[in-house]
């Protein structure tokens, strides 16, 4: 086949007349194409160079082929070395009448523009004989990239791009879908749609992110596709295939070469994680169901009764009146009694959030429907009247995200709700968005209707009779969304919005705009105050606005399991702060998955036990076990608050994931490709699970150097190999990377007084008696808190306490050193002068308590 390709470097062709052929190609991906492609491609012409890169048009290369669409004669190609790393490649209709993401939806980095020849990355454009235009990305002398000998396909409703892939490619990210980490490279599709539903295995679910990254030989580069289309993303038969609803074809390309360099450089480009405030790291508790909010004080009570730290309690859909938004139950969630609640969780430094859904009740006599129908907030009909659909409270219009008054009103509605019950944090839910019927079915329904509470669905048919010839409605390529079509329960994809675009174009965009609306409005009324905000529904870049859980999983084992992986695609997302349902959502848990899932959840970036409605109670106290599982992870949690939020600030800064496979430390071991059943925390914390019923062991893989238990500080000296670990129910193995200095503090039953206690540092030395590591310090609430960045270095018996950055004061002395590997140590010479301390020998290792050390000055601490 290579053999029949005639390849010229487009300098070459800038004059030449190739032959233009069509090509007859079925490709035998894993979905069955209706017809054969006989697209002719495109040719490059008139190129001309720019600062940074150069542009050139493409005219369509033959008679249109109309696959799904009609084929876009002239289109524009533009290529910009943005940064040494980052390639941006935009294919795009000459006329720029296809719809692209407006920058203020998702604002991009635009980089600074580096010339060509100091970029770590190339671009060469090659054309063949049978398929036309193709490019090529490459880094040194390896192609990451590779169109050539796929023709693109550039239509109005249906982009297709093809890419070459090694065989058995090792691919990660794109989703949201739950699935193993590493994706099946010959059988993988990947649609990008949002959609409210359980987290059914390898379908698509809330967000959308098409990043993908690529391990090959050790090295790791990455894509991005900047579109709001729906699409699939098709891995088989060696390539990586998009088909696109619409838009351009405007992709970014990262270098690496590491994981966490290509995330570096992804998150540059759509927006670093946003800052958290330090309590979000504590332990939430959350239910759908509760009863009444004398309920849920006894669960806030029954925590502290058992001695679990619960950080923040959170409350559902249960707690407004009639589940309309913004209200309070009269009866069982009066707000009298839920300002009671927050002033006694503030009283013990605990935090309460609640939920909030983007439907708004279709009611003139619910004042916050008035308000928005005033202003003329709500997405439309395609006939200009309000699209009304149907979610818990009834008939529900939803905010239009791009009309004008739309932000001002979402403030107005959720100033006046703060300013009666001032809560911690925000749950944004159902924000694919969600909607229990199909279409505008609430059209037509007398005015003021609303169904019966608690109303049952109005009988769907399974199929309406769709208008076919609506290509919005029923586009002529069928992505694979699990639902039947598009609009299922959704807002119907011919649904306007006041910038005259409709629904089709941006439904995927909706959670990150009330993502978006939401944020602005906490930082307005709380000016710096760091928001927490807890999204369903992402895309690209939301991960500066919200965290994210992973919504409604199912009390199995392998969602359990799946749960890690999801973590990890949610790293890659920039989006580190997540965590799945604990214990799991839907379906009765069972005493010893709850154990298991907690011991894994302590671990989650974000650790919150949740369940479903007419399911059986799950809080963490409710069993022996559990409880006690609970306590021992949780109070490794909480030791290591001071170590997470380190990672979460490298997060920040770096876009550096929290929650790390072992491959983004270990990319030269084959053999962790596909581990997703360890975790990670930072780079020095490795937390093997249990992840099936019945087990009391756990194989767990430890690449080469010394890794220490963290309740014995007994060694393993790992040779990438497996190693049997006893795992008794309660008991969650926990190591220490050798190598690695991780700062910790007593855990306390709340983060605020976690955060009162000395410093310790856990010093876990290599084979040569050496490690590393670091500590950020701020005041975990304001966004102009000063800051300190401290850094330790121990070799030879001595640690130097390094200043890099800031003016944070720390007042908690540093007052143990836990030596990991290093026996025999009985005097501790601090900056010269020896001070006294007291020492403890076990299993190899020595602990020194008694200290007092400043942590904001540089230090030599010498060991003898
Ligand atoms: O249709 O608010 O994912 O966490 O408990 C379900 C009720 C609506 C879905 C969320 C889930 C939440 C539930 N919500």
């Amino acid at each position: 086949m290579r053999k029949l390709l005639c390849l010229y470097i487009i300098a070459l062709w800038a004059g030449a007349q190739p032959a233009i052929a069509t090509r007859q190609v079925v490709l035998s991906t894993t979905v069955p194409r209706t017809q054969p492609i006989t697209c002719p491609g495109y040719i490059a012409s008139n190129v001309s160079k720019t600062g940074d890169g150069f542009v050139a048009e493409l005219i369509l290369a033959g008679p249109p082929c109309a696959l799904y669409g009609m084929d876009i004669k002239r289109l524009k190609l533009d290529v910009r070395f943005d940064t040494k790393n980052r390639l941006h490649v935009h294919i795009k209709d000459a006329d720029g009448q296809q719809f692209q993401i407006p920058d203020n939806v998702v604002s991009l980095d635009s980089g600074h523009g580096v010339r060509n020849a100091s970029s770590n990355l190339r671009f060469d454009h090659l054309h063949d004989d049978l398929s036309g235009f193709g490019f090529r990305v490459l880094r040194g002398d390896q192609v990451i990239f590779d169109t050539v000998g796929h023709p693109l396909i550039f239509e109005d409703q249906y982009i297709e791009v093809t890419s070459n892939l090694p065989a058995d490619a090792n691919i990660y990210g794109m989703g949201e879908s739950p699935d193993f980490l590493r994706r099946n490279p010959a059988n993988t599709i990947k649609t990008l749609w949002n959609r409210g539903s359980p987290d059914l295995f390898q379908q698509n679910v809330y967000g959308s992110h098409s990043i993908y990254m690529e391990l090959r030989d050790s090295q790791f580069h990455g894509a991005y596709l900047h579109n709001s289309h729906g699409m699939d993303i098709v891995l088989a038969n060696s390539t990586i295939q998009y088909r696109v609803l619409g838009g351009t074809a405007d992709f970014y390309f990262f270098g690496g070469p590491s994981a966490l360099d290509v995330i570096d450089q992804y998150t540059e480009l759509v927006g670093r994680p946003s800052r958290i405030p330090y309590w979000a790291l504590g332990f939430h508790n959350c239910r759908y169901g509760y009863k009444s909010v004398y309920e849920v004080n006894d669960v806030i009570a029954n925590y502290s009764k058992a001695n679990i730290p619960l950080e923040v309690a959170w409350t559902d859909i249960d707690y407004m009146d009639r589940t309309r938004d913004f209200t309070f139950d009269p009866v069982n969630f009066p707000l009298a009694e839920m300002q009671k609640q927050l002033a006694y969780l503030h009283g013990r430094g605990q935090k309460m959030v609640l939920i909030t859904d983007p439907a708004i009740l279709y009611n003139s006599s619910y004042e916050v429907y008035a308000r928005g129908h005033e202003q003329d907030v709500f997405i439309k009909n395609p006939d200009g009247s309000e699209f009304i659909g149907q979610v818990w409270p009834g008939y529900t219009v939803f905010p239009d995200w791009f009309a004008l008054n739309t932000s001002s009103w979402w403030s107005g509605e959720l100033r006046r709700y703060f300013d009666q019950l001032p809560i911690d944090g925000m749950w944004i839910d159902m924000n694919e968005a969600a909607s229990f019927c199909t279409g505008s079915c609430g059209t037509g329904k007398p005015a003021g209707s609303t169904p019966p509470y608690p109303w049952t669905l109005d009988p769907q048919p399974p199929h309406r009779i769709l208008d076919v010839n609506n290509t919005f409605l029923v586009p002529p390529y069928a992505i694979h969304n699990q639902e039947v079509e598009l609009s299922d329960l959704t807002i119907e994809t011919t649904a306007k919005h006041a910038n005259g675009v409709s629904e089709y174009h941006v439904h995927n965009l909706y959670g990150h705009m009330e993502s978006k609306a939401t944020h602005d409005f906490l930082v307005n009324y709380r000016p710096n105050k760091r928001p927490f905000i807890l999204s369903r529904s992402t895309f690209a870049g939301s991960g500066a606005l919200v965290s994210h859980w992973t919504g409604d999983n199912s009390a199995t084992w392998k969602d359990l399991h799946i749960s890690i992986a999801s973590a990890f695609d949610f790293g890659i997302f920039g989006i580190p702060m997540v965590g799945a349902d604990i214990c799991g959502f839907f379906g009765n848990t069972t005493e010893e998955l709850c154990a298991r899932w907690i011991e894994l959840g302590a671990f989650y970036p974000f650790s919150r036990v949740h369940s479903a409605l007419a399911y059986a109670p799950q809080e963490i106290y409710r069993w022996k076990t559990v409880a006690e599982a609970g306590r021992r992870a949780l109070s490794v949690r909480y030791a290591l608050l001071p170590y997470f939020y380190t990672s979460y600030q490298r997060s920040v800064e770096n876009g550096w994931p929290v929650a790390r496979p072992l491959l983004f430390e270990f990319s030269h071991v084959p053999a962790v490709v596909d581990n997703d059943r360890q975790l990670l925390v930072g780079d020095s914390i490795l937390v093997s699970p249990v992840l099936v019923e019945g087990a009391t062991s756990v194989s767990a893989f430890f690449p080469a150097g010394l890794w220490y238990d963290w309740y014995d500080y007994s060694v393993i000296k790992g040779t990438n190999n497996n190693v049997s670990l006893s795992a008794p129910l309660e008991h969650v193995n926990v190591h220490v990377r050798g190598g690695k200095i991780v700062p910790t503090q007593e855990p306390a039953m709340t983060t605020t007084d976690s955060r009162k206690n000395d410093f310790n540092l856990i010093i876990a030395s290599d084979e040569h008696g050496a490690a590393t590591g670091e500590l950020y310090v701020d005041d975990g609430e304001t966004f102009d808190t000063a800051a300190r960045w401290v850094q330790f270095s121990y070799a030879d018996k001595s640690l130097s306490i390094g200043q890099r950055s800031g003016q944070f004061k720390i007042s908690q002395p540093l007052s143990k050193l836990v030596l990991l590997g290093v026996a025999g140590v009985s005097n501790v010479v601090v900056n010269g002068s020896s001070v006294h301390a007291n020492f403890k020998a076990a299993n190899g290792s020595t602990v020194i308590t008694g200290l007092n050390i400043d942590l904001n000055v540089k230090s030599v601490i010498t060991l003898k």
